[in-house]
């Protein structure tokens, strides 16, 4: 739906065309944290189903479930022993064929996440490779090498795993000798699989199909920058000591290697044979907009987050040259821009911009000093302004409508996140942007479940809950619904496109730029007001009265969204 029509501006639905997420606002829905419908401590789909209202009241239009496939767990589910069924902990495959359904009846595109780098060990496939001798058909396909030394008792090369460790992990053979290893650049619970294997291949378009054919809109393709390996398998130069923020550079043997290219040629033609057709957003974490920019030529992935804009600090400088630089690598290609802020790997944004901003790139991992959560929160409100009035798309990660920071001091037992076993109880993980959501300012979970949660909320939480925040006018809550309902109805925003944004100069400190026809957003964030742009106020993130005399001003850390003539 490129271009909006006035029946769009009345409509409270959301764009049917086959162009809907060009400029769709997605929710992200970690199936774990959100809702517990059975008491266990665990969200399920029961819970997604019943909370189905807060998604429509807040205006998204479509969601991402993270995986909710048969797992043990050992990632959160990115550990897939099954890629056919839902986990019984979070309910059965007809409980998730409602939930699409009832989805789509409200009209929300429903996005599942597919894992196509690694499996669980306890899918039938690794248990197969494990019984099989060495060079079988079926370790072929996993990475599976005999390791370096006379007896093969080192590793086959130096690569180490995303959460810490080594990546290879040493099999016993079925006679129960010592004897092959196999690569995992996750957990030694995650095997990497071999996508220069045929059936490999075969296997994820048949489940690609399984559940388009159910009804899902498309996938969010998880560590897409993954897949293909370089066979020398040459050991690495690690200059990079932190463990989750990798991105890959040109030459590099397992990160963003051009083979994964030709994958995603035949994911999208299996897509287009769908009417209307379904959609990719890929997880890659690649050194550019540029490199990413690769995954979204014409024949390949619908869309890509934006990590680079995660990874600006709070300034109006870096926020202003990283949006250019993605607008334009996207523009190349044809794509729209997918901004988002938090998701269910890094620390949450109002935690990020609460913190002394760095020079150079935000860290996305761990605790990182003290935290002024009013600010961070303030920033966050703006930020959400900035994000939804650029062209393309957004993702918003659950809580974040809460305004929920990072718990950064859960007990070291409640943990669960591999990280922190894996890097020697030095790296806590990511648990703390996991934590259950509250719906009730009161409870055991404050209304996540009946009992406790997986993860104990704080209790300063009741004050963010949806039952606090839904009828105060001021709440985080509220701006999040406002801001939706004006992004829908203002014809200037969304995706966009062939209508190229016009940046203002601010000076250093703030930014801010116009959209055809007639709307302007500006933020600031730097410590001083700086003057409105002439125009009608539509929304602020933070109140404007009380600064300046002579004309409105915009505060410190503040974004707001005019019409201008
Ligand atoms: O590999 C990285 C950098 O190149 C990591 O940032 C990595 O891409 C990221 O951690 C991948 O995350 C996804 O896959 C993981 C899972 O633990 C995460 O939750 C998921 O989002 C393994 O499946």
């Amino acid at each position: 739906m490129g271009d909006k029509t006035s029946a769009d501006v009345t409509s409270p639905t959301i764009p049917t065309g086959s162009q809907w997420w060009r400029e769709a606002v997605t929710y992200q829905l970690y199936i774990r944290s959100f809702a517990d419908a059975n008491g266990d401590g665990l969200g399920d789909v029961a819970g997604i189903r019943s909370h189905l209202e807060h998604l429509t009241t807040l205006g998204v239009d479509a969601v991402w479930i993270n995986p909710w496939y048969p797992s043990p767990q050992a990632d959160g589910g990115y550990d897939v022993a099954d890629y056919r069924s839902v986990d019984p902990a979070f309910g059965t495959l007809d409980e998730g064929q409602q939930l699409i359904d009832e989805a789509h009846a409200l009209g929300l595109k429903v996005m599942l996440d597919i894992v196509p780098n690694h499996t669980s060990d306890e899918h039938e496939w690794f248990r197969a490779a494990l019984a099989s001798p060495s060079g079988s058909p079926e370790r072929d396909r996993y990475v599976f090498r005999r390791g370096q030394g006379p007896d093969g008792a080192a590793p086959p090369n130096n690569w180490r795993s995303v959460f810490g460790g080594p990546a290879w992990q040493r099999v016993t053979e079925p006679d129960g000798t010592p004897g092959e290893w196999y690569l995992h650049l996750f957990d030694t619970r995650q095997p990497d699989l071999n996508w220069s294997n045929r059936e490999v291949r075969d296997e994820f378009l048949d489940v690609l199909r399984f559940w388009f054919d159910r009804g899902a809109d498309g996938f969010r393709i998880d560590v897409a920058h993954g897949l293909v390996k370089d066979d020398a398998l040459p050991d690495l130069v690690y200059t990079d000591e932190s463990l989750l923020g990798a991105t890959g550079f040109e030459g590099h043997p397992h990160w963003d290697l051009p083979g994964v290219h030709e994958i995603y040629r035949e994911w999208r033609a299996l897509a287009d044979t769908y009417d209307p057709p379904k959609i990719f957003v890929a997880e890659a974490w690649v050194t550019d907009a540029d490199r990413l920019s690769d995954y979204l030529r014409p024949d390949e992935l619908h869309t890509a987050f934006d990590f680079d804009f995660v990874r600006s600090p709070w300034n109006a400088d870096r926020l202003r040259a990283t949006a250019t630089a993605s607008l334009a690598a996207h523009a190349k290609v044809g794509a729209p821009v997918v901004w988002v802020l938090s998701n269910h790997d890094i620390t949450r944004h109002v935690t990020r911009f609460g913190r002394k901003q760095p020079e150079g790139e935000m860290p996305l991992f761990g605790a990182q000093g003290p935290v002024d959560v009013a600010l961070g929160r303030r920033r966050a409100r703006a930020a959400l302004l900035l994000e939804l009035a650029l062209p393309g798309g957004v993702y918003l990660y659950q809580g974040e409508e809460l305004g929920l920071e990072d718990i950064e001091d859960l007990p070291e037992e409640v943990l669960q996140d591999p990280t922190w076993q894996r890097s020697g109880h030095t790296e806590r993980g990511r648990d703390g942007c996991r934590v259950p959501l509250p719906w009730a300012a009161s409870g055991p979970s404050l209304g996540f479940g009946t009992g406790p949660g997986w993860l104990p909320a704080p209790s300063s939480w009741a004050e963010l809950s949806v039952e606090r925040q839904q009828d105060d006018p001021d709440s985080m809550l509220t701006l999040y619904r406002t801001a939706l309902r004006l992004r829908r109805e203002l014809p200037a925003l969304g995706s966009g496109d062939g209508q190229p944004l016009r940046w203002l100069d601010l000076g250093a400190d703030a930014l801010g730029f116009t959209r055809e026809p007639g709307f302007s957003c500006v933020i600031n964030t730097g410590p001083a007001a700086v003057p409105i742009p002439d125009g009608e106020v539509l929304l602020a993130s933070a109140p404007l009265d009380g600064v300046g005399v002579e004309r409105r001003m915009v505060p410190a850390d503040t974004a707001v969204w005019l019409r201008i003539s």
